[in-house]
């Protein structure tokens, strides 16, 4: 039992969380270059500027990646790199940065797992309406094209969008997140319809352009997602019930974003008020939406715990005075890799990977030079026993990619949220590997036998 033999330990980032090279070589500006030069938006004023500079430090975080014996990184492609205005002229210079980072990879034994998409939305598309225009499903589709046409040589894992409850709802909702906008919500299910829609025109070209089969996910969030406190069957069942519900937050829940996706319908919005504002969408939409996808990729940090209330309701248990959380506030709820997995397979019957989960904490360099990040190891290893639960029980999680390889750029809370399993010194661009990225080349070595 164990892990199956072929498990895929990776690793994740995203472009502009760790590239850097924000304005060199011919790159575009996207909602995040613009945002995070504008006062107040981000803690302490931090840019992703700079970053982990990966785009000059390719070697060396592949060097790392390779000590520590990771078989996959998952890393996304930075839309205004490539297409600095979002459509029409292509950047060969930043095509050509993932043409390294490719081969260097494959060189030493990574297999890459291409995003196209998490979160930096060229400027220039914003200006044209950005997710409220229509057109940028098949701007997106050109991109996704022009990506595909250069690396499906080599590049056979491919997902098409991250978690749209962030760059959809914190982006254009509650206006945390670039470009910050508070959309009502007409033009927000507009947005999130056009998210949808472009998602499925980039596997049609996905599909259509590779240069060999692929293989096509999808990650959206999966915040709202509920554990059982027993293994009672009606617990079970309310906790089920509510992971995939709409949900009072409109488009928050996972089933707005999977339903479609996996299931060619929105979800059912009986009993919330903003049922009336989902666009009519026709056939052809949906069709387009829906056509098969490989995979689910699974994000999952904090989630919730319930049990049944009245009439099969589900009832969200409160965290305990003093619960064990991260540094970002997030509760410590490892059995989601369990639950969730199980609940996920039994309603869409796709394989699955955990496309991220990870700890932010406060690390530091301690006197000896190194980082001693046990709570880290902690996190990991109750989250990795609960997978290892899920898969001994036949469910097809294919792998699993932490989140993440450098601490890097966490969005509004700038450099204060460090997730790596490698320290970034951002002052020098130094990197220590932490001892969770060594106790995480155990778990690799062993594929997870030391997970007990
Ligand atoms: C997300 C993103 C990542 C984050 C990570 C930690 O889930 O918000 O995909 O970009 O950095 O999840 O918050």
């Amino acid at each position: 039992m164990g892990f199956p033999k072929n498990f895929v330990w990776g690793v994740a980032s995203s472009s502009y969380q760790v590239e850097g090279a924000w304005n060199r070589d011919g790159k575009g500006l996207s909602v995040w270059d613009t945002y995070v030069h504008e006062q107040g938006h981000i803690q302490n004023q931090d840019t992703g500027d700079t970053a982990c500079d990966q785009y000059g430090h390719i070697k060396e975080d592949i060097a790392l990646m390779a000590e520590m014996q990771i078989k996959a990184y998952r890393f996304s492609i930075s839309w205004p790199r490539v297409m600095p205005e979002g459509t029409g002229r292509i950047n060969q210079k930043g095509l050509d940065y993932y043409d390294r980072l490719t081969d260097q990879l494959l060189e030493n034994g990574i297999t890459p797992y291409i995003t196209l998409f998490h979160w930096d939305l060229p400027y220039q598309l914003y200006t044209k309406g950005g997710w409220m225009n229509r057109d940028i499903t098949d701007y997106f589709a050109a991109y996704a094209e022009t990506v595909v046409n250069r690396l499906s040589d080599r590049v056979k894992y491919w997902i098409t969008e991250n978690e749209p409850q962030c760059y959809i709802g914190a982006a254009l909702a509650s206006g945390e997140h670039a470009p910050g906008l508070k959309l009502g919500k007409k033009e927000l299910f507009l947005a999130a319809h056009h998210s949808l829609l472009a998602h499925g025109k980039a596997v049609e070209a996905i599909r259509s352009c590779a240069k060999q089969a692929s293989v096509i996910g999808y990650a959206p969030a999966s915040w709202h997602l509920w554990s059982p406190v027993t293994e009672k069957a009606e617990d079970i069942e309310a906790c089920r019930k509510m992971t995939f519900d709409a949900g009072e937050e409109p488009i928050g829940g996972t089933s707005w974003w999977l339903d479609p996706v996996c299931l060619g319908r929105y979800p059912d919005t009986t009993g919330y008020s903003y049922g009336a504002y989902i666009p009519d969408t026709t056939a052809e939409d949906m069709k387009i939406i829906s056509q098969p996808i490989d995979f689910i990729g699974m994000n999952v940090y904090q989630t919730y715990r319930g049990k049944a209330g009245e009439n099969g309701t589900c009832i969200t248990i409160p965290n305990d005075p003093g619960y064990a959380r991260t540094n970002a506030e997030w509760s410590v709820t490892p059995e989601a890799l369990y639950w969730g997995p199980k609940f996920y397979e039994e309603r869409y019957h796709k394989k699955l990977y955990i496309t991220e989960n990870g700890l932010s904490n406060q690390d530091w360099i301690f006197l000896d030079g190194q980082v001693h990040d046990l709570q880290r190891i902690d996190f990991l290893h109750r989250y990795l026993y609960q997978l290892k639960r899920a898969v001994e029980e036949g469910i097809s999680v294919e792998g699993y990619f932490h989140w993440t390889l450098t601490d890097n750029f966490e969005w509004t809370s700038g450099y204060n949220n460090r997730f790596g399993l490698v320290y970034t010194d951002f002052k020098n661009q130094n990197r220590i590997i932490k001892d969770s990225g060594k106790w995480y080349r155990q778990v690799i070595e062993t594929n997870g036998e030391i997970i007990k």
